[in-house]
């Protein structure tokens, strides 16, 4: 996969050649390449910025510079189209099913932008020669679109093919079935006071996997609810049920879980 990303803060995108995403590069698997937009400025400060249209607090990002960089960027492969990504506060939650699907595309953009957002032009403008998506990293409040870069190319290349030795980590984590990850442990088996699951030395690999479905299930339940009432019926064993029982789960007409609503207080 090509990757280019486009940010004014290049130096921000170093943690890129380290672990995972580094030796993603080192192998070949990763072509990526971090742009600095003021290389496409033509002013002696090199500005990127200007006052917000009907007023209001910040600073907007220009349409020109990213204009150039974009075409710049798409030019240097003619016999190909990329997929650009905006990042942006009010763009479509990444999730890991959108992750996947980035994963099989042969060329990614992602444009960082600052401030209080890029000129709306700009996404209306590449539209019309690019697959272009704005894209949020959630429902939380960041400075820029740099970090949710990091984020967003982590979650990517962590998938494509050769990255990861062992692709059974991939099937078995959290999120591929709608569930939360079982805790986990290593030696020593009592630390400060405290033991480890004994069920988990037993060596009954069969025991084991039942107990960390269960835990996988509990956990669910009581941190990520909207998970459990996300489910569908068929997602749920005989044990899973119980589980969910034992928490005040019951299941609705349609056999996905609900929690029963208190009878209210007289
Ligand atoms: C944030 C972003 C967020 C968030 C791009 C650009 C400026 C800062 C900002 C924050 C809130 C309102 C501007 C960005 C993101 C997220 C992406 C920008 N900001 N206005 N990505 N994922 N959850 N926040 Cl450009």
């Amino acid at each position: 996969m090509r990757l280019d990303v486009v940010t004014i803060f290049p130096d921000y995108l170093a943690p890129l050649s380290l672990s995972l995403v580094g030796k993603a590069r080192q192998s070949g698997i990763l072509d990526l390449h971090v742009h600095d937009l003021r290389d496409w400025t033509d002013d002696r400060h090199r500005t990127v910025d200007d006052a917000p249209y009907g007023g209001g607090a910040g600073m907007v990002m220009a349409p020109e510079p990213w204009a150039r960089a974009l075409s710049a960027v798409a030019e240097q492969d003619p016999q190909r189209t990329p997929h650009l990504l905006v990042t942006s506060p009010s763009g479509q939650p990444l999730t890991q099913d959108w992750a996947q699907r980035l994963a099989g595309e042969p060329w990614l953009v992602i444009a960082c932008g600052r401030y209080e957002g890029i000129d709306a032009r700009v996404m209306d403008e590449a539209g019309q020669s690019m697959p272009v998506d704005e894209v949020s990293v959630g429902d939380v409040v960041l400075a820029g679109g740099d970090a949710a870069a990091l984020v967003i190319t982590e979650a990517v290349v962590r998938l494509l093919p050769g990255v990861l030795g062992n692709p059974s980590s991939l099937v078995e984590e959290s999120h591929a079935d709608g569930l939360l990850e079982y805790p986990v442990y290593t030696r020593p088996a009592r630390w400060r006071e405290r033991e480890v699951p004994p069920v988990l030395l037993s060596g009954d690999h069969a025991r084991i996997a039942a107990w960390r479905r269960r835990e996988s299930v509990r956990r669910t339940a009581l941190r990520r609810p909207d998970l459990v009432e996300a489910s569908p019926a068929q997602a749920w064993s005989s044990d899973d049920r119980d589980v969910l029982a034992a928490l005040g789960w019951v299941p609705g007409p349609d056999g996905r879980f609900r929690r029963p609503t208190p009878p209210v207080a007289h």
